[in-house]
Protein backbone atom coordinates (compact mmCIF):
# COMPACT_ATOMS: atom_id res chain seq x y z
CA UNK A 1 0.00 0.00 0.00
CA UNK A 2 1.42 3.28 -1.05
CA UNK A 3 -1.57 5.47 0.25
CA UNK A 4 -3.15 6.66 3.24
CA UNK A 5 -6.75 5.20 3.36
CA UNK A 6 -9.58 7.41 5.51
CA UNK A 7 -13.53 6.02 5.16
CA UNK A 8 -14.98 8.20 2.34
CA UNK A 9 -17.26 10.16 4.61
CA UNK A 10 -14.33 10.91 7.38
CA UNK A 11 -14.20 14.11 9.22
CA UNK A 12 -10.83 14.29 8.40
CA UNK A 13 -11.26 14.73 4.82
CA UNK A 14 -13.23 18.18 5.25
CA UNK A 15 -11.22 21.20 4.25
CA UNK A 16 -11.20 22.39 8.49
CA UNK A 17 -9.78 19.32 9.98
CA UNK A 18 -5.93 20.67 10.22
CA UNK A 19 -2.98 18.95 8.46
CA UNK A 20 0.63 19.67 9.43
CA UNK A 21 4.19 18.67 10.24
CA UNK A 22 6.00 19.23 12.81
CA UNK A 23 9.79 20.25 14.05
CA UNK A 24 12.04 20.94 17.23
CA UNK A 25 14.36 23.64 17.14
CA UNK A 26 17.29 21.93 18.74
CA UNK A 27 16.63 19.05 16.38
CA UNK A 28 16.99 20.70 13.22
CA UNK A 29 18.21 24.33 13.36
CA UNK A 30 22.02 23.75 13.70
CA UNK A 31 23.35 27.42 14.22
CA UNK A 32 24.47 27.02 17.59
CA UNK A 33 27.11 30.00 17.26
CA UNK A 34 24.74 32.16 16.95
CA UNK A 35 22.58 31.37 20.29
CA UNK A 36 23.86 30.87 23.75
CA UNK A 37 24.22 27.44 24.81
CA UNK A 38 21.28 25.12 25.81
CA UNK A 39 21.52 22.27 28.35
CA UNK A 40 21.16 19.75 25.20
CA UNK A 41 24.63 21.03 24.33
CA UNK A 42 26.14 20.40 27.17
CA UNK A 43 24.81 16.85 27.54
CA UNK A 44 25.77 16.16 24.13
CA UNK A 45 29.47 16.66 25.30
CA UNK A 46 29.28 14.62 28.14
CA UNK A 47 31.04 11.01 27.16
CA UNK A 48 28.37 8.06 26.34
CA UNK A 49 25.26 10.49 26.39
CA UNK A 50 24.21 10.39 22.83
CA UNK A 51 24.20 7.12 20.44
CA UNK A 52 26.40 8.34 18.10
CA UNK A 53 28.11 10.67 19.84
CA UNK A 54 27.01 13.80 18.22
CA UNK A 55 25.36 17.01 18.79
CA UNK A 56 23.04 19.91 17.95
CA UNK A 57 25.67 22.26 16.11
CA UNK A 58 24.55 21.76 12.77
CA UNK A 59 21.83 18.88 12.82
CA UNK A 60 19.70 19.75 9.63
CA UNK A 61 21.41 22.87 9.29
CA UNK A 62 17.89 24.62 9.15
CA UNK A 63 19.35 27.70 10.30
CA UNK A 64 20.88 28.39 6.94
CA UNK A 65 18.34 26.59 4.85
CA UNK A 66 15.09 27.55 6.39
CA UNK A 67 13.60 29.22 3.28
CA UNK A 68 13.96 26.63 1.64
CA UNK A 69 12.27 24.31 4.19
CA UNK A 70 9.45 26.22 4.02
CA UNK A 71 9.20 25.83 0.12
CA UNK A 72 9.47 22.01 0.83
CA UNK A 73 6.65 22.47 3.86
CA UNK A 74 4.76 23.93 1.65
CA UNK A 75 5.11 21.46 -1.24
CA UNK A 76 3.14 19.24 1.00
CA UNK A 77 -0.04 21.18 0.89
CA UNK A 78 -0.52 21.31 5.07
CA UNK A 79 -2.49 23.94 6.96
CA UNK A 80 -0.28 24.33 9.51
CA UNK A 81 3.77 24.00 10.53
CA UNK A 82 4.71 23.25 14.25
CA UNK A 83 8.03 24.66 15.49
CA UNK A 84 9.86 25.20 18.68
CA UNK A 85 11.68 28.41 19.55
CA UNK A 86 15.01 28.19 20.79
CA UNK A 87 14.84 30.49 24.40
CA UNK A 88 18.73 30.77 24.44
CA UNK A 89 18.73 31.80 20.58
CA UNK A 90 15.81 34.31 21.51
CA UNK A 91 16.66 35.94 25.09
CA UNK A 92 20.22 36.90 26.18
CA UNK A 93 21.68 36.01 29.90
CA UNK A 94 20.34 39.56 31.56
CA UNK A 95 16.78 38.15 30.18
CA UNK A 96 16.35 40.82 27.38
CA UNK A 97 15.47 39.87 23.83
CA UNK A 98 18.41 39.06 21.56
CA UNK A 99 17.07 40.94 18.17
CA UNK A 100 18.86 38.77 15.81
CA UNK A 101 17.56 35.64 17.12
CA UNK A 102 14.23 37.26 17.28
CA UNK A 103 14.95 38.23 13.58
CA UNK A 104 15.48 34.75 12.58
CA UNK A 105 11.72 33.31 13.70
CA UNK A 106 9.90 36.24 12.34
CA UNK A 107 11.16 35.66 8.62
CA UNK A 108 10.66 32.30 9.50
CA UNK A 109 7.23 33.39 10.75
CA UNK A 110 6.39 36.47 7.84
CA UNK A 111 7.31 33.73 5.27
CA UNK A 112 4.49 30.54 6.80
CA UNK A 113 2.60 33.43 6.94
CA UNK A 114 2.64 34.88 3.34
CA UNK A 115 2.02 31.37 2.07
CA UNK A 116 -0.92 31.28 4.29
CA UNK A 117 0.81 27.89 6.64
CA UNK A 118 -0.62 28.86 10.42
CA UNK A 119 2.15 29.04 12.72
CA UNK A 120 1.77 26.92 15.53
CA UNK A 121 5.07 28.01 17.85
CA UNK A 122 6.04 25.79 21.15
CA UNK A 123 7.68 27.76 23.52
CA UNK A 124 9.57 25.22 25.49
CA UNK A 125 11.01 22.28 23.43
CA UNK A 126 13.39 21.02 26.08
CA UNK A 127 16.12 23.71 24.70
CA UNK A 128 16.49 24.88 28.23
CA UNK A 129 19.60 28.11 28.55
CA UNK A 130 22.36 26.12 30.40
CA UNK A 131 22.67 29.77 32.47
CA UNK A 132 19.12 28.77 34.12
CA UNK A 133 20.43 25.26 34.45
CA UNK A 134 23.81 26.47 36.13
CA UNK A 135 21.45 28.09 38.62
CA UNK A 136 19.20 25.06 39.32
CA UNK A 137 17.56 24.69 36.61
CA UNK A 138 13.86 23.44 36.79
CA UNK A 139 14.35 22.24 40.22
CA UNK A 140 14.33 26.11 41.28
CA UNK A 141 11.35 27.46 41.24
CA UNK A 142 12.74 30.52 40.15
CA UNK A 143 13.61 28.83 36.37
CA UNK A 144 9.38 29.33 35.67
CA UNK A 145 8.92 32.84 36.09
CA UNK A 146 12.12 32.99 34.37
CA UNK A 147 9.92 31.46 31.72
CA UNK A 148 6.87 33.63 32.41
CA UNK A 149 9.25 36.52 31.28
CA UNK A 150 10.40 34.83 28.14
CA UNK A 151 6.71 34.09 26.94
CA UNK A 152 5.74 37.17 27.42
CA UNK A 153 8.70 39.10 25.70
CA UNK A 154 8.64 36.64 22.78
CA UNK A 155 4.37 36.75 22.12
CA UNK A 156 4.74 40.39 22.13
CA UNK A 157 7.53 40.91 19.78
CA UNK A 158 5.95 38.00 17.10
CA UNK A 159 2.78 40.11 17.57
CA UNK A 160 -0.24 38.32 15.26
CA UNK A 161 1.89 36.61 12.75
CA UNK A 162 0.78 33.19 15.42
CA UNK A 163 -2.00 30.95 15.02
CA UNK A 164 -1.78 28.84 18.10
CA UNK A 165 1.35 28.83 21.29
CA UNK A 166 2.48 25.65 22.91
CA UNK A 167 3.78 26.73 26.31
CA UNK A 168 5.89 23.52 27.24
CA UNK A 169 6.44 19.92 24.90
CA UNK A 170 5.76 17.33 26.27
CA UNK A 171 6.89 18.10 30.55
CA UNK A 172 6.80 14.07 31.26
CA UNK A 173 10.28 13.88 29.19
CA UNK A 174 11.60 17.41 30.75
CA UNK A 175 10.87 16.16 34.37
CA UNK A 176 11.58 12.22 34.19
CA UNK A 177 13.79 11.72 31.42
CA UNK A 178 15.84 14.96 32.47
CA UNK A 179 15.73 14.75 36.52
CA UNK A 180 15.21 11.32 37.35
CA UNK A 181 15.82 8.88 35.14
CA UNK A 182 18.43 10.91 33.65
CA UNK A 183 18.65 9.71 30.28
CA UNK A 184 18.10 13.50 28.32
CA UNK A 185 19.65 16.79 29.45
CA UNK A 186 20.91 17.48 31.71
CA UNK A 187 20.90 13.83 32.76
CA UNK A 188 19.78 13.90 36.57
CA UNK A 189 19.38 10.48 38.37
CA UNK A 190 17.23 10.26 41.41
CA UNK A 191 13.18 9.82 42.64
CA UNK A 192 13.63 13.14 44.68
CA UNK A 193 13.95 15.33 41.81
CA UNK A 194 11.55 14.34 38.86
CA UNK A 195 7.92 15.48 40.52
CA UNK A 196 10.06 18.33 41.90
CA UNK A 197 11.10 19.39 38.12
CA UNK A 198 7.43 18.59 36.91
CA UNK A 199 5.96 20.90 39.33
CA UNK A 200 8.00 24.20 38.60
CA UNK A 201 7.29 23.15 35.00
CA UNK A 202 3.86 22.73 35.14
CA UNK A 203 4.08 25.76 37.16
CA UNK A 204 5.78 27.97 33.71
CA UNK A 205 2.83 26.56 32.04
CA UNK A 206 0.42 28.32 33.88
CA UNK A 207 2.34 31.29 34.59
CA UNK A 208 3.00 31.04 30.99
CA UNK A 209 -0.61 30.88 30.09
CA UNK A 210 -1.57 33.96 32.23
CA UNK A 211 0.69 36.43 29.94
CA UNK A 212 -0.51 34.28 26.84
CA UNK A 213 -4.39 35.21 27.58
CA UNK A 214 -3.14 38.68 28.17
CA UNK A 215 -0.49 38.95 25.18
CA UNK A 216 -2.29 36.80 22.60
CA UNK A 217 -6.15 36.73 22.98
CA UNK A 218 -6.54 35.45 19.53
CA UNK A 219 -4.22 32.83 18.99
CA UNK A 220 -4.82 29.13 20.11
CA UNK A 221 -2.89 28.58 23.71
CA UNK A 222 -2.07 25.38 25.09
CA UNK A 223 0.26 23.06 26.26
CA UNK A 224 1.27 19.34 24.11
CA UNK A 225 1.09 16.29 26.62
CA UNK A 226 2.91 13.11 25.35
CA UNK A 227 0.91 9.91 26.72
CA UNK A 228 2.32 6.54 26.53
CA UNK A 229 -0.82 4.38 27.60
CA UNK A 230 -0.02 1.87 30.20
CA UNK A 231 -1.56 -1.68 30.36
CA UNK A 232 -0.93 -4.59 32.37
CA UNK A 233 0.61 -7.63 31.89
CA UNK A 234 -2.30 -9.78 32.46
CA UNK A 235 -5.41 -9.74 34.24
CA UNK A 236 -4.42 -10.31 37.60
CA UNK A 237 -5.54 -7.59 40.11
CA UNK A 238 -1.51 -6.67 40.89
CA UNK A 239 -0.50 -6.55 37.65
CA UNK A 240 -3.32 -4.06 36.82
CA UNK A 241 -3.03 -2.27 39.86
CA UNK A 242 1.25 -1.68 38.77
CA UNK A 243 -0.16 -0.31 35.32
CA UNK A 244 -2.93 2.11 36.94
CA UNK A 245 0.02 3.42 39.64
CA UNK A 246 2.40 3.89 36.15
CA UNK A 247 -0.14 5.84 34.30
CA UNK A 248 -0.92 7.85 37.24
CA UNK A 249 3.00 8.13 37.45
CA UNK A 250 3.84 8.92 33.95
CA UNK A 251 0.63 10.02 31.91
CA UNK A 252 -2.07 11.40 34.50
CA UNK A 253 0.30 13.27 36.61
CA UNK A 254 0.99 15.93 33.89
CA UNK A 255 -2.83 15.96 32.41
CA UNK A 256 -4.52 15.97 35.67
CA UNK A 257 -3.37 19.82 37.37
CA UNK A 258 -3.78 21.25 34.14
CA UNK A 259 -7.63 20.29 34.03
CA UNK A 260 -8.27 19.19 37.23
CA UNK A 261 -6.34 21.18 39.12
CA UNK A 262 -4.92 18.33 41.37
CA UNK A 263 -2.36 15.63 41.23
CA UNK A 264 -3.63 11.97 41.00
CA UNK A 265 -3.93 10.65 44.50
CA UNK A 266 -0.39 8.52 44.33
CA UNK A 267 1.10 11.85 45.23
CA UNK A 268 0.29 10.84 48.91
CA UNK A 269 1.64 7.47 48.59
CA UNK A 270 4.78 8.52 47.24
CA UNK A 271 7.80 9.17 49.72
CA UNK A 272 7.60 12.45 50.91
CA UNK A 273 11.37 13.31 49.90
CA UNK A 274 9.85 12.36 46.25
CA UNK A 275 6.70 14.69 46.84
CA UNK A 276 7.30 18.35 44.56
CA UNK A 277 7.17 21.29 46.87
CA UNK A 278 3.46 22.95 46.05
CA UNK A 279 2.76 25.71 47.56
CA UNK A 280 -0.44 27.68 48.13
CA UNK A 281 -2.20 28.78 45.18
CA UNK A 282 0.18 26.75 42.49
CA UNK A 283 -2.21 24.69 41.45
CA UNK A 284 -4.84 27.67 40.46
CA UNK A 285 -2.22 28.92 38.63
CA UNK A 286 -1.26 25.75 37.12
CA UNK A 287 -5.05 24.78 35.77
CA UNK A 288 -5.50 27.84 33.68
CA UNK A 289 -8.02 27.24 31.21
CA UNK A 290 -6.46 26.86 27.69
CA UNK A 291 -7.79 26.92 24.51
CA UNK A 292 -6.69 23.25 23.33
CA UNK A 293 -4.74 20.50 24.39
CA UNK A 294 -2.03 18.95 21.96
CA UNK A 295 -1.54 14.92 22.39
CA UNK A 296 1.30 13.23 21.11
CA UNK A 297 1.09 9.27 20.48
CA UNK A 298 3.74 6.52 19.52
CA UNK A 299 3.46 3.49 21.72
CA UNK A 300 2.06 1.89 24.62
CA UNK A 301 3.75 0.08 27.55
CA UNK A 302 2.82 -3.22 29.52
CA UNK A 303 3.70 -3.33 33.02
CA UNK A 304 3.31 -6.30 35.36
CA UNK A 305 3.47 -5.83 39.36
CA UNK A 306 7.01 -5.52 40.96
CA UNK A 307 6.92 -5.86 44.81
CA UNK A 308 10.39 -3.31 45.18
CA UNK A 309 9.25 -0.41 42.20
CA UNK A 310 5.19 -1.15 42.42
CA UNK A 311 5.61 -1.53 38.81
CA UNK A 312 8.22 -2.82 35.94
CA UNK A 313 7.85 -2.02 32.32
CA UNK A 314 8.18 -5.47 30.24
CA UNK A 315 9.92 -5.75 27.03
CA UNK A 316 7.38 -4.70 23.79
CA UNK A 317 6.10 -7.12 21.97
CA UNK A 318 6.36 -6.79 18.25
CA UNK A 319 5.65 -5.47 16.10
CA UNK A 320 8.28 -2.52 16.59
CA UNK A 321 9.79 0.44 14.52
CA UNK A 322 13.28 0.88 14.55
CA UNK A 323 13.26 2.54 17.89
CA UNK A 324 12.40 -0.23 19.56
CA UNK A 325 8.64 1.08 20.41
CA UNK A 326 5.67 -1.10 19.91
CA UNK A 327 2.77 -0.80 17.00
CA UNK A 328 -0.46 -0.77 18.59
CA UNK A 329 -2.87 1.62 16.91
CA UNK A 330 -5.75 1.07 19.07
CA UNK A 331 -4.24 2.48 22.24
CA UNK A 332 -4.28 5.75 20.36
CA UNK A 333 -8.40 5.06 20.26
CA UNK A 334 -8.54 4.11 23.44
CA UNK A 335 -6.05 6.77 24.73
CA UNK A 336 -8.28 9.76 23.49
CA UNK A 337 -11.55 8.30 24.26
CA UNK A 338 -10.46 7.56 27.55
CA UNK A 339 -8.88 11.31 27.85
CA UNK A 340 -12.39 12.10 26.88
CA UNK A 341 -14.56 10.64 29.43
CA UNK A 342 -12.45 11.72 32.22
CA UNK A 343 -11.31 15.28 31.90
CA UNK A 344 -13.26 18.23 30.87
CA UNK A 345 -11.44 18.97 27.56
CA UNK A 346 -10.99 21.93 24.77
CA UNK A 347 -10.54 20.94 21.31
CA UNK A 348 -7.84 17.97 20.77
CA UNK A 349 -4.87 18.41 18.28
CA UNK A 350 -2.52 15.27 17.70
CA UNK A 351 0.30 17.85 18.03
CA UNK A 352 2.74 14.41 17.30
CA UNK A 353 2.43 10.93 15.63
CA UNK A 354 4.70 9.33 13.68
CA UNK A 355 7.75 6.41 13.26
CA UNK A 356 11.42 6.06 13.22
CA UNK A 357 12.09 3.25 10.10
CA UNK A 358 14.87 2.14 9.00
CA UNK A 359 14.94 3.82 6.01
CA UNK A 360 16.87 3.11 2.98
CA UNK A 361 17.58 5.60 -0.03
CA UNK A 362 18.01 3.72 -3.30
CA UNK A 363 18.49 5.51 -6.63
CA UNK A 364 17.21 9.03 -4.91
CA UNK A 365 14.01 7.58 -3.53
CA UNK A 366 12.87 6.07 0.30
CA UNK A 367 10.06 3.68 -0.34
CA UNK A 368 9.33 3.70 3.18
CA UNK A 369 6.17 0.94 3.26
CA UNK A 370 6.49 0.60 6.89
CA UNK A 371 5.69 4.20 7.95
CA UNK A 372 3.38 4.58 5.36
CA UNK A 373 1.73 1.82 7.08
CA UNK A 374 2.13 3.06 10.65
CA UNK A 375 1.23 6.51 9.26
CA UNK A 376 -2.59 4.62 7.74
CA UNK A 377 -3.10 2.74 10.92
CA UNK A 378 -2.66 5.68 13.24
CA UNK A 379 -5.13 8.04 11.29
CA UNK A 380 -7.69 5.47 11.42
CA UNK A 381 -7.36 5.25 14.90
CA UNK A 382 -7.89 8.86 15.06
CA UNK A 383 -11.20 8.53 12.58
CA UNK A 384 -12.40 5.83 15.73
CA UNK A 385 -11.66 8.48 17.72
CA UNK A 386 -13.43 11.17 16.52
CA UNK A 387 -16.29 8.75 15.49
CA UNK A 388 -16.60 7.60 19.47
CA UNK A 389 -17.33 11.81 20.03
CA UNK A 390 -13.85 12.98 20.61
CA UNK A 391 -13.46 16.40 19.42
CA UNK A 392 -10.06 16.60 17.58
CA UNK A 393 -9.40 19.45 15.08
CA UNK A 394 -6.23 18.70 13.47
CA UNK A 395 -3.14 16.17 13.07
CA UNK A 396 0.43 16.70 13.11
CA UNK A 397 3.25 14.11 11.41
CA UNK A 398 6.07 14.16 13.37
CA UNK A 399 8.26 14.70 11.35
CA UNK A 400 8.84 17.39 8.74
CA UNK A 401 12.30 15.63 8.10
CA UNK A 402 14.94 13.34 10.01
CA UNK A 403 16.48 14.73 12.63
CA UNK A 404 18.61 14.82 16.00
CA UNK A 405 16.53 12.23 17.90
CA UNK A 406 17.96 13.60 21.04
CA UNK A 407 19.85 10.60 23.39
CA UNK A 408 19.71 8.08 19.48
CA UNK A 409 21.25 10.72 18.21
CA UNK A 410 21.15 10.79 14.19
CA UNK A 411 20.37 7.22 14.10
CA UNK A 412 17.17 7.05 14.23
CA UNK A 413 14.88 8.61 11.38
CA UNK A 414 11.18 10.09 12.14
CA UNK A 415 11.05 12.08 8.96
CA UNK A 416 8.26 11.84 5.68
CA UNK A 417 11.62 13.49 4.67
CA UNK A 418 15.05 11.86 4.18
CA UNK A 419 17.79 13.90 4.97
CA UNK A 420 21.46 13.25 4.08
CA UNK A 421 23.48 14.91 7.16
CA UNK A 422 27.07 14.97 4.40
CA UNK A 423 25.01 17.05 1.93
CA UNK A 424 22.14 18.26 3.08
CA UNK A 425 19.80 17.02 0.69
CA UNK A 426 16.12 16.35 1.61
CA UNK A 427 14.32 13.74 -0.25
CA UNK A 428 10.64 13.02 0.09
CA UNK A 429 9.95 10.01 1.22
CA UNK A 430 7.28 7.68 0.27
CA UNK A 431 5.29 8.57 3.03
CA UNK A 432 6.07 11.86 2.63
CA UNK A 433 3.99 11.92 -1.08
CA UNK A 434 1.28 9.67 0.78
CA UNK A 435 0.67 12.37 3.20
CA UNK A 436 1.06 15.34 0.61
CA UNK A 437 -1.93 13.02 -1.26
CA UNK A 438 -3.70 12.26 1.41
CA UNK A 439 -4.34 16.41 2.30
CA UNK A 440 -5.12 17.27 -1.32
CA UNK A 441 -7.68 14.46 -1.57
CA UNK A 442 -10.24 16.83 0.91
C1 LIG B 1 8.76 14.46 21.48
C2 LIG B 1 9.59 15.04 20.78
C3 LIG B 1 10.24 14.73 19.57
C4 LIG B 1 10.81 13.37 19.38
C5 LIG B 1 9.76 12.37 19.01
C6 LIG B 1 10.29 10.99 18.78
O1 LIG B 1 8.02 15.52 21.64
O2 LIG B 1 8.88 13.43 22.03
O3 LIG B 1 8.80 16.12 20.40
O4 LIG B 1 11.20 15.69 19.74
O5 LIG B 1 11.75 13.44 18.38
O6 LIG B 1 8.82 12.27 20.01
O7 LIG B 1 10.91 10.52 19.92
Amino acid sequence: MSKFLLPENSVMLSSDFIYGVATASFQIEGGANNRLPCIWDTFCDTPNKIADGSNGKIACDHYTLWQQDIELIESFGVDAYRLSISWPRVINKSGELNQEGVNFYLGILDKLKAKNIKAFVTLYHWDLPQHLEDNGGWLNRETAYRFQEYADLISQAFGDRVYSYVTLNEPFCSAYLGYEAGIHAPGIVGKEYGKKAAHHLLLAHGLAMQVLTKNSPDTLNGIVLNFTPCYPASNKSEDKFAAEFADDYFNQWYIKPVFDGQYPEILSQLPKEHQPDILEGDLAIISHPTDFLGVNFYTRAIYRADEQEIFFQIDPPEPRTDIGWEIYPQAFTELLTSLNETYTLPPIYITENGAAMDDKIIDGAVNDLDRIDYYNKHLNAVHNAIEQGVNIKGYFAWSLMDNFEWAEGYLKRFGIVYVDYETQVRTIKASGYAYKNLISQR
